[in-house]
């Protein structure tokens, strides 16, 4: 097997399923018993800022509780045992990479243990509650706080370094999103044009499935860390 330089790994929700946490898009998925319009737009939350303060406060109880599973540890072992620049690109606003002690972990989509004065613009840690009376601890002004979360419509974070990423890795691992999301959903398609080879690891093939070379299915728990097994061994037996 080659031995890959810079590996660019995408993960979604379907990463931290089996940390019991809802994916979006699947039946009983958090976007089932609430309109996203309703909850994750800047429109939504301008119109009914508190209401989106509960959801997230709740998802926040939920989320804090969780642990890492096999997929996110396969990841830190991944990132210590081979010797390639591997990063961790997640839309996922858990910090199970991070718990997992995952390192290059890139929050596109922000990140729950967070919020943003839409005032001054500071993101400041908020591992509690928010909500309309919240104070700005940098400038001070009250109720303009909102979760450092990127909604339909709000450019994503990170995006200098994506592109990079992107453009330099010889390997992209895309490990549980449905590809419906843009602009990471198209993340594939960029690697692969500057050379990347490119997998998809999902319980099932997704709507970009026509970029990837590789299909591995099932559960990530499972399939990741067989593969980093699988690149590790092949490393060492040189073969
Ligand atoms: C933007 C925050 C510029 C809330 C989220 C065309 C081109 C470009 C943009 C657009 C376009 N059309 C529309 C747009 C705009 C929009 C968009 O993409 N809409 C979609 C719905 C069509 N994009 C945006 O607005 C983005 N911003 O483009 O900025 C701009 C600026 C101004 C005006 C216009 C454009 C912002 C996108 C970010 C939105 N915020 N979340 C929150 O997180 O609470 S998106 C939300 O979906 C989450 O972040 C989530 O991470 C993301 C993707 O979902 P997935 O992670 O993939 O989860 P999902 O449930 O869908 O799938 C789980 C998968 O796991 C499944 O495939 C399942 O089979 C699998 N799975 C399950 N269990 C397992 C498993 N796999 C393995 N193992 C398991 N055990």
């Amino acid at each position: 097997m080659k031995i890959f330089k810079n590996i660019v790994i995408l993960t979604g929700a379907g990463i931290s399923a089996e940390s019991g946490l809802s994916t979006f898009r699947s039946e009983n998925g958090l976007w089932n018993n609430h309109r996203v319009e309703d909850v994750a737009t800047i429109e939504a939350f301008k119109r009914n800022p508190a209401y989106v303060h509960d959801f997230y406060n709740d998802l926040k109880k939920e989320i804090l509780q969780a642990k890492p599973n096999a997929a996110h540890l396969a990841i830190t072992q991944f990132q210590k045992e081979y010797p390639a620049e591997i990063a961790v690109i997640t839309q996922n606003v858990d910090l199970l990479h991070e718990k997992a002690g995952n390192s290059n972990v890139y929050h596109i989509h922000g990140q729950i243990d967070q919020a943003v004065c839409l005032n001054c613009g500071q993101t400041v840690g908020a591992s509690g509650d928010i909500d309309t009376e919240t104070v700005c601890p940098n400038c001070g002004v009250i109720g303009m706080m909102k979760p450092n979360i990127v909604f339909f419509g709000e450019n994503l974070l990170c995006m200098d370094k994506v592109d990079e990423l992107l453009r330099r890795c010889d390997l992209f691992l895309s490990v549980g999103t449905s590809g419906v999301v843009f602009p990471a959903a198209a993340f594939v398609q960029t690697a692969k044009y500057h050379g990347a080879a490119t997998y998809e690891f999902n319980m099932e093939p997704t709507s970009n499935n026509f970029y990837f070379d590789h299909h591995i299915m099932g559960p990530a728990g499972t399939t990741l860390p067989a593969f980093v097994e699988e690149m590790i061994r092949s490393l060492k037996s040189g073969d």
